[in-house]
């Protein structure tokens, strides 16, 4: 490692002890590298359709075979993939600084497999259903039908025989009020700001370390290609997630 790489590692673990609450933002990047493809990158979800034609509610109004079809898709996609050194890196930094949140986009689960402890998930869960029309929610196990529905067939709710939906938020609609609420106000009162795997395009969730850097919190971005929020970022890592994290929290252990 040259001088400047761990001059940087340096600041950052002073940062890191330094601060009374550490917020990250995680998105579809962290999860890369445990197999499960992003929405955007070139190999990204589904490079026919563009995520926000089919994680929409009108998408799913007027074709709900097709919606049904993807997240099938990634159910089965998902059912198989375990954390990665990013996620564990970020369940270790949890018991070494003093309060710890870890705000999520993705709907994997993987953040609670690798034992984060304190998880907003911004746009739901994917391990479960909602009807669409009474609103009742169903965790995995619930339904009397499979997880995966078969081809063609549109899962129903046994409550009220509506159209039952994966419970994640898609575009158009609100996100979960306390998530949301809650993730707005840590961004404003923490000392450092992690955005991990995000290509920081998707609101509001894009706006929280906006919102964290202007409030006077240390600003990183982990990102193997930086976004838009790199300019405004304190410090840049430009390196999968699965690479800076354990890096990151090796030189936090030695510093102790
Ligand atoms: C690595 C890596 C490695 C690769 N390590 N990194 C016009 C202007 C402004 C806003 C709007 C607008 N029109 C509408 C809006 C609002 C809209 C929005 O933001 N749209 C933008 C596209 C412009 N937002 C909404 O609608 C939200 N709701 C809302 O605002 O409510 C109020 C409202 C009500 C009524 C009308 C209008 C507003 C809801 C957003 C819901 C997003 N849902 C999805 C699907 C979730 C369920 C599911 O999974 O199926 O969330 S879409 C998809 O994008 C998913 C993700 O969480 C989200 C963000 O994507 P993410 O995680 O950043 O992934 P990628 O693929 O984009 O990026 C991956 C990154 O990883 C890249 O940067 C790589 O470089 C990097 N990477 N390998 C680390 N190894
Ligand atoms: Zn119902």
């Amino acid at each position: 490692m040259g001088i400047h790489a761990s001059n940087k590692l340096e600041t950052l673990v002073e940062q890191l002890r330094q601060a009374k609450t550490v917020c990250a933002l995680t998105g579809a990047g962290v999860s890369k590298e445990s197999g499960v493809p992003t929405f955007r990158d070139e190999d990204g979800l589904w490079q026919k359709f563009r995520p926000e034609e089919l994680a929409n509610v009108n998408a799913f109004i007027s074709n709900p075979s097709l919606v049904w079809e993807w997240y099938n898709w990634r159910r089965q996609l998902m059912s198989g993939v375990k954390p990665n050194l990013g996620h564990l890196a970020l369940a270790e930094l949890q018991d070494l600084v003093d309060s710890f949140v870890l705000i999520t986009q993705n709907v994997d689960n993987l953040h609670r497999v690798a034992g984060n402890r304190d998880v907003i998930e911004l746009h739901g869960n994917i391990s479960r259903n909602k009807c669409h029309d009474c609103g009742k929610i169903f965790e995995k196990g619930d339904q009397e039908t499979d997880f995966v529905f078969k081809p063609g067939e549109l899962p129903k709710c046994p409550l009220c025989n509506g159209r039952l939906r994966p419970d994640v938020v898609w575009f158009g609609e609100n996100l979960p009020v306390d998530a949301i609420e809650r993730a707005w106000t840590l961004s404003q009162q923490c000392d450092v700001f992690l955005s991990i795997g995000t290509s920081s395009i998707v609101y509001p969730a894009a706006a929280l370390p906006q919102l964290a850097k202007q409030a006077g919190a240390y600003l990183v971005e982990i990102n193997p290609k930086p976004t838009d929020l790199a300019p405004m970022a304190d410090m840049v890592f430009s390196s999968p997630s699965g690479e800076a994290l354990p890096l990151i929290v090796q030189a936090l252990k030695d510093s102790a």
